[in-house]
């Protein structure tokens, strides 16, 4: 039984087994929750990625995918780093953002994670409405079959909390 939970605030600052990074395929870094959890994190995170890319990964990690490394300096064991589709009104690509929930729990699930923190992926630099970024994210997880016990979704701001609030009611 997975409990969802909801909080308010920087991902970077919370306690979990697993954290979820928003990332892009080169696994290099970026802006947004990715920025600021390899900024927080330290450089052993990007060192990880960096062998990712090499030993797996050296055309990217692709869309819908999850892979871990170390969590660095954060209050974590792990960072999950799954790669969201761009929004485009041209093309559904809802089942690629439901892939990134899904992924991420199966890797965590690999690791024995319990408690996994997720932002809202996709939600920002890559341009999903939000409303519908939290339908795809508390749809999946609640059919996902895994063991993490807790399911937290972190949002930055009261607009993506809200959007969250409004479907786990
Ligand atoms: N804690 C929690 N949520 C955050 C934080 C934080 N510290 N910072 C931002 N958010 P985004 P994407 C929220 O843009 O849309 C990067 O450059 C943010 O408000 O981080 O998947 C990557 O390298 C939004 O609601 O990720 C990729 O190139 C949500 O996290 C690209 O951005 C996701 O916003 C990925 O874009």
């Amino acid at each position: 039984m997975t409990t969802l939970t909801l909080v308010r605030g920087d991902i970077t600052r919370q306690s979990a087994d697993a954290i979820v990074n928003a990332a892009n395929s080169s696994l290099l870094g970026g802006g947004g929750v990715d920025g600021a959890i390899h900024r927080r994190g330290g450089p052993a995170i990007l060192e990880d990625c960096r062998r990712l890319r090499a030993s797996h990964y050296g055309r990217g990690l692709p869309t819908g995918q999850a892979v871990a490394t170390t969590a660095g300096d954060l209050d974590a064991r792990w960072v999950i780093h799954t790669v969201g589709p761009r929004f485009t009104p041209e093309a559904d690509r809802s089942e690629l953002l439901a892939s990134c929930y899904r992924e991420s729990l199966r890797v965590a699930d690999e690791l024995g994670a319990r408690t996994v923190a997720f932002p809202a992926v996709s939600a920002g630099i890559y341009g999903w409405p939000l409303e519908d970024a939290a339908r795809i994210a508390v749809e999946t997880v609640r059919a996902a079959e895994t063991s993490v016990e807790e399911v937290r979704f972190v949002l930055f701001d009261e607009r993506a909390y809200e959007a969250f609030a409004a479907r786990l009611r």
